[in-house]
């Protein structure tokens, strides 16, 4: 402890970062700016390589983090490779891996996890700070973290070494801002891993650190974004209920929302991301009990349901023009699952896709910010009898309607986020349908 309590504020701990993804490579980037010898453990090879020469694997703009990353490394404070032995120096380490759940039975793998925690074991030093960063279902810091770090270190938490539970902020654009910006909150599976843990994003957080115990910390992160994804099948429902009078949702949101304490969502075409959909089934996990939990699961049955109902706009809209979705041309703008990033995980692209194809029709997928994607615009478009916007690049905003227009055959717009309004669209020509604005 008094090792720590010296070398967490002096800057003179060693802390490993294991995993150099979205969450691990900007946090142990910013460690070593401020001062701090850091190892990065990244256990795919080729990425590790890559980023030791100081190619960030996130391509998206992350603004800052390309420069930090040749700093870190420039200036040997931070290393990186795929061996946890360099952890054995290591008085601090924060995991950062991928915490996915299983398609079918919604249950976190946490194949990472566990590989991350056995192979730090081994070479886990007496008196160190274990700090967890990844997206965790409430009670697993309880029943994985600390049962597998113990087995696989024969040390005792709490006794031995410190465990917490420091849950990420970071969202894709903005990573390496949202580090420093963001409120944090810290469970100790101790009082004294807490303040160790507050200790050492002191640093380089200039907003709350709120400390708490390890459980609570984990619901506060699952609900968060489990509270995300029902504001979103809210606005998503609303938009349906929209679309049946005949209204525009868009309005009625824009007007809900003068109203005090209303905060309406962005309905739209799907909730794609490795947040969103995956959060709220850690957070059933394992505190459900007896209660069957309604109004989460629905939300994401909502939510999920969205790309199949851009599917449904399209049909019925093709069918207005005579044209049958067997056999129809259909274009889907954006493959990504957020505008003016590359990230396609859980894209609602995909399920709207499959569908289409499913029904027959021949689909071409346009994405600028995806190599295999990044077509010529007109190419991609000409000829097809529907074209459906499902992300909001700044390259689709900025397209000239009136080139659409002459470059389709049968002018079908389906608008899945709220890009081009009817009237201007239906004023060119084209028979236009957004979600909750048909
Ligand atoms: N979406 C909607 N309507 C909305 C907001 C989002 O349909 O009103 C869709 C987006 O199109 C996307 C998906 O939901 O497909 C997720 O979008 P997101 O803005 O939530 O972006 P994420 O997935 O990067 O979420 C992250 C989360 N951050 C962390 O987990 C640390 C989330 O908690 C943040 O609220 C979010 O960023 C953010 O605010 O940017």
């Amino acid at each position: 402890m008094e090792n720590l309590e010296k070398a967490i504020p002096g800057k003179t701990a060693i802390v490993a970062v294991i995993g150099l993804g979205y969450v691990g490579l900007p946090v142990a980037c910013t460690l070593a700016q401020t001062g701090f010898k850091v190892l990065g453990i990244e256990r795919d090879q080729t990425k590790a390589a890559r980023i030791s020469k100081g190619i960030s694997p996130i391509s998206d703009q992350e603004p800052g983090l390309a420069e930090l990353l040749t700093e870190a490394l420039s200036s040997g404070r931070l290393q990186v490779g795929t061996d946890h032995e360099q952890c054995g120096q290591a008085d601090v380490i924060l995991i950062a891996v991928e915490t996915p759940v299983d398609p079918d039975s919604r249950a976190p793998t946490y194949e990472a996890l566990r590989g991350a925690l056995t192979s730090l074991g081994p070479h886990l030093k007496p008196g160190a700070l274990v700090i967890v960063e990844s997206t965790i279902a409430p009670g697993t810091m309880q029943d994985v973290v600390r049962p597998v770090l113990e087995e696989s270190s024969s040390l005792k938490a709490g006794q031995d070494f410190h465990l917490a539970f420091c849950p990420e902020r970071v969202m894709p654009g903005k990573l390496l801002a949202n580090l420093r910006e963001c409120n944090r909150v810290i469970g100790g599976a101790t009082p004294e891993a807490a303040e160790l843990a507050r200790e050492l994003y002191r640093h380089f957080v200039r907003a709350d650190l709120d400390i708490t115990d390890t459980l609570t910390a984990e619901l506060v992160k699952a609900t968060e974004n489990t509270y995300r994804d029902v504001q979103i099948a809210f606005a998503n429902e609303i938009a349906l209920l929209c679309e049946n009078v005949g209204a525009d949702v868009h309005q009625v949101r824009d007007l809900v929302n003068k109203s005090p304490l209303r905060a309406m969502h962005v309905p739209g075409a799907g909730v794609g991301g490795h947040c969103i959909p995956k959060d709220p089934w850690l957070l059933l996990h394992g505190t459900q009990g007896q209660l069957q939990a309604k109004l989460i699961p629905t939300a994401r049955s909502i939510n999920d349901g969205m790309p199949l109902h851009v599917a449904q706009l399209a049909e019925e809209s093709l069918m207005t023009e005579g044209v049958a979705m067997e056999g129809a041309k259909v274009t889907v703008l954006g493959y990504a699952y957020l505008e003016n990033t590359s990230d396609a995980r859980n894209s609602p692209t995909i399920p709207l896709v499959e569908r289409l194809r499913s029904m027959g029709a021949t689909v071409t997928i346009h994405d600028p910010h995806f190599q295999e994607y990044d077509l010529d615009l007109e190419e991609a478009v000409s000829g097809r009898d529907c074209v459906i916007l499902m992300v909001a690049h700044n390259e689709y905003r900025a397209l000239d309607l009136a080139d659409l227009r002459a470059w389709v055959s049968t002018p079908v717009l389906i608008d899945g986020r709220n890009v081009w309004g009817k009237t201007r669209t239906e004023d060119l020509g084209f028979i236009y349908a957004g979600v909750g604005n048909r």
